[in-house]
């Protein structure tokens, strides 16, 4: 970190090793806004909409060869490698300084370094954290002040909080005078490097601009080095979205959920129950930071301003609420545009058109054989357009947590859903979630799951086991009564022909509806080998199209496969080595033995 008082020096120094032409402080008004994607436009790097369709929007279109977040250029430069662990790309912080600093050198030469001060989280959070990202890419700016608290309020917080992350960005493409810049410059991979030195809570960045590896306060920031700083410190910094749920009798509870990238987050928090008189609303999508009160309870708040949400797959019908938010003031990247200058994607709702202009900006039809929208194709919208936006998702002292959900895509042996017998065994559960690998992974290893602790596999600025330590590690500091509960849900569970079982999207209020009730033990649940699975009846089914055959597949323990589970998450800990706690192997072979001889009638589960 440094302080108010480094911050002039800092930006002096960096600027005289990147060697922009000029320098932009950002202030973070409307009318610098507008001058900004006025800019963007007519460099035509930027594409403004059809006012009357998408009023205040803009197209992006990245160069083809960086799409997405790239985990094999991903660095964590602790001091010993063995702070990284074995899921973290590690170098030694001095030798990727020296490095990063010959290709930052003249990085910046005939473009304009912006200096964005950022806040995440609610202003007067004792959690939020301020960042300082120089970066000479204007798309990086506009969306930085869609997804965070931007602009001079943030100097003017910095001058009391007195501590920043600084964060140096830039795309790799210098300028020669007369030379014309690229729509989209970047570099080839190998010279991309997405860097986090956690000891010092420094981020420099090089070579791509786009998402995730650009906009630093998200994945960078909030999570890979706010999970250091949290682990530090005795807080958490994990990639779970925060809703609100409220029952017909106008009861609320807050529930976190944990669910790898691309799991249908920002679905859930925006979800519209199909049970009459339940409600939802959202806190935050992606990113919660979450700490103990002196009450033993956990409370969350959202660390950003924004939504950065996947535009394919997204309608009216699998997100309501996401599509009402994007209908204006939104910046899109890397979607198809259609003739009346809308946007399109795969999945969008209405019929397909006849023509419109892909992501790469070629023509494209019906015959077609490329998608039209990237895959990985996005939508910024500041969270303020999210017509289900909960009033408290603001408020510095965050909300109080109820439940947790962990999950991911498991077509088989995973019931819907289970509840742990307690802390210790839903930081167990939470190790070892994660998703079947499929063809659109990697085919050669279809139908192995890919082990994602908390969904945090590609976020954790710091070694796994020391991680998973720390989960127990925030359990103990609390009266374990006092903590959220635990559950592991699965919406992807298939039956025998490869259909998914289980209706989805708003039919999931259902599984919310028994976690909430759990939550103040209102409703009856079955003692298991695993956990807590619904009793018979007592997910709320009425009115939905599905056979008992079906919620009995959903709902009881296939012992064989998880006798086969247990093998398949022994491997894994393996991977993880010494650093992998005592209690969660304890817990495996708890789960194994409990497996061969469960005896419902004589279950001790007081240690949990
Ligand atoms: O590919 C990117 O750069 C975006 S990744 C992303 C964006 C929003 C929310 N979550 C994620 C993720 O990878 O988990
Ligand atoms: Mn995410």
């Amino acid at each position: 970190m440094k302080t108010y008082k480094e911050l002039q020096g800092w930006v002096d120094e960096m600027a005289a090793l990147c060697q922009p032409d000029r320098i932009v402080w950002c202030v973070g008004s409307d009318e610098e806004n507008e001058r900004f994607m006025s800019e963007l436009v007519s460099t035509k790097k930027a594409l403004k909409l059809n006012p009357e369709k998408r009023p205040g929007s803009y197209a992006f279109f990245s160069d083809p060869s960086d799409v997405a977040r790239v985990e094999n250029r991903t660095f964590i430069a602790s001091q010993l490698e063995e702070d990284a662990g074995p899921t973290n790309n590690w170098r030694d912080p001095e030798v990727l300084k020296e490095t990063m600093t010959e290709l930052f050198r003249g990085s910046m030469k005939g473009r304009t370094m912006y200096v964005i001060p950022y806040m995440m989280g609610p202003f007067g959070s004792p959690l939020s954290k301020i960042g300082i990202q120089l970066t000479d890419s204007l798309y990086v700016v506009v969306n930085m002040r869609m997804m965070t608290r931007f602009g001079s309020k943030v100097l003017e917080a910095l001058k009391e909080q007195d501590a920043f992350v600084p964060c140096l960005h830039s795309v790799g493409y210098p300028l020669e005078p007369g030379q014309e810049d690229l729509e989209w410059p970047s570099t080839p991979i190998d010279y991309k490097y997405i860097a986090h030195f956690p000891e010092e809570r420094l981020i420099w960045s090089y070579g791509s601009g786009y998402g995730g590896n650009a906009l630093l306060g998200k994945k960078c920031l909030a999570l890979r080095i706010a999970s250091k700083i949290a682990k530090d410190e005795m807080w958490m910094a994990e990639h779970m979205l925060i809703l609100k749920l409220t029952n017909p009798e106008g009861k609320t509870k807050y529930i976190l959920g944990a669910f790898p990238s691309a799991c249908g987050k920002t679905n859930l928090s925006m979800l519209i129950p199909t049970l009459p008189g339940w409600k939802v609303e959202t806190v935050g999508d992606d990113i919660a930071w979450i700490w103990m009160k002196p009450d033993g309870k956990l409370y969350a708040i959202n660390p950003e301003s924004g939504f950065f949400g996947v535009a394919k797959g997204t309608s009216y019908q699998s997100n309501y609420n996401a599509m009402k938010a994007i209908e204006k003031n939104t910046i899109f990247t890397n979607v198809a545009i259609t003739d009346d200058l809308d946007v399109w994607w795969e999945g969008i709702d209405g019929e397909v058109p006849e023509h419109l202009m892909d992501w790469k900006k070629q023509d494209w039809t019906k015959d077609s054989v490329t998608p039209a929208a990237h895959p990985n194709s996005r939508f910024t919208v500041s969270t303020s357009q999210c017509p289900v936006l909960a009033e408290e998702w603001d408020q510095p002292e965050g909300v109080e947590i109820s439940a947790i959900l962990v999950g991911g895509r498991r077509p088989s042996t995973i019931p819907l859903v289970h509840e742990s017998l307690g802390w210790k065994h839903g930081v167990f559960m939470g190790s070892m979630m994660g998703s079947e690998l499929t063809a659109a992974t990697i085919s050669k290893e279809i139908g192995k799951v890919r082990r994602d602790p908390f969904a945090m596999l590609p976020f954790i600025g710091y070694h796994v086991g020391d991680y998973l330590q720390h989960w127990l590690d925030m359990g103990k500091k609390s009266n374990y009564a006092m903590l959220p509960k635990i559950f592991y849900v699965n919406w992807f569970r298939k039956n025998e022909d490869g259909a998914f079982i289980w209706p989805g999207f708003g039919e999931n209020s259902r599984v919310l509806k028994w976690i909430f009730e759990r939550c103040d033990e209102s409703v009856k649940a079955e003692l298991t080998p695993i956990g807590y699975v619904p009793a018979k009846g007592s997910i709320d089914l009425t009115g939905l199209d599905l056979t008992e055959d079906d919620m009995e597949t959903l709902r009881i323990i296939d012992t064989d496969g998880w006798l086969h589970e247990v093998e398949s998450i022994r491997e894994y800990y393996h991977t993880i080595g010494s650093k992998l706690p005592v209690v969660l192997e304890e817990e495996l072979n708890k789960l194994e033995s409990r497996l061969k001889f469960f005896d419902v009638n004589n279950q001790n589960t007081d240690d949990y």
